[in-house]
């Protein structure tokens, strides 16, 4: 059974092409087009069976919908981040009234900064991104709140040419990595991993969703499509070229809960 039952979601603000946009692009050049591809996001999310509740979009916060940077969630439990860019902070609120009355929340503390897309649930191990967003005091906060409820904590060095851990890679199935080989080394992912490495290319389409054997992947990625579909996955490509330029990938799209 997939673990993504639940999710939030946030619109795209109308500011958007004022996203902080580094990695992937030059910031996104249609406003109008993003929206649509979130539309279809969310649509997608519900076809695969999630209840998704969608906040309020806040035009001063043109990264507002990457709502997956300001929480991590574990087990009915919820750390609010403390986010790795200082204009993204203020997104905090919001999430946290969309998310309080569904799971019990409690806030890292100072001088921790995280965002959630350096976070991969992958079994009972929590893997984080030390990147220049995430720092290890929040790896060690995220360590202490997860625990108590039998997870560990595997960090990975994430190279600055890179946004997120999730940026350039994620776990579409159990026991499963998608990633690129040139941003990580052998001892990046725990030993019981199965890594499938797709073209460094090709790293924006390392970013997915599981849903079973349902996998939803970013259209124009056609080695990354191949190597899920080769091993008996249906992918559905959705287009995030919008999204993208904004630096942010599916996963950034949501909180699952
Ligand atoms: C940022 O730079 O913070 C946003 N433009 C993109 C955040 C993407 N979020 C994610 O990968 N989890």
């Amino acid at each position: 059974m997939s673990e993504h039952k639940r999710a939030i979601v946030r619109g795209v603000a109308d500011t958007f092409d004022q996203a902080v946009a580094v990695y992937f692009g030059t910031g996104p050049s249609d406003v109008d087009e993003a929206k649509r591809q979130h539309d279809t996001y969310v649509a997608s999310l519900r076809k695969f069976g999630v209840e998704v509740k969608e906040l309020p979009t806040d035009n001063d916060y043109p990264d507002c919908c990457f709502v997956e940077d300001q929480v991590v969630v574990c087990d009915g439990k919820g750390l609010l981040t403390i986010s790795g860019h200082d204009t993204r902070k203020g997104e905090q609120d919001v999430v946290k009234a969309g998310l309080e009355s569904e799971l019990e929340l409690s806030r890292m503390t100072q001088p921790a900064r995280m965002d959630g897309g350096d976070v991969i649930k992958f079994g009972d191990k929590y893997l984080v991104g030390i990147s220049t967003r995430t720092n290890r005091e929040a790896a060690q906060q995220l360590r202490d709140f997860v625990t108590p409820m039998g997870y560990t904590v595997h960090e990975i060095p994430i190279p600055s040419n890179a946004l997120h851990l999730k940026s350039i890679a994620s776990s579409p199935a159990p026991g499963l990595i998608l990633a690129p080989r040139v941003y990580f080394d052998e001892n990046s992912f725990p030993e019981d991993a199965e890594v499938i490495w797709v073209p460094e290319e090709e790293v924006y389409g390392a970013n997915t969703i599981g849903f079973d054997k349902d996998i939803l992947v970013a259209d124009g990625y056609p080695n990354a499509h191949k190597a899920l579909t080769d091993r008996g996955f249906n992918i559905h490509p959705i287009e995030m070229s919008q999204i993208r330029a904004g630096d942010g990938s599916l996963t950034c799209l949501s909180v699952f809960y």
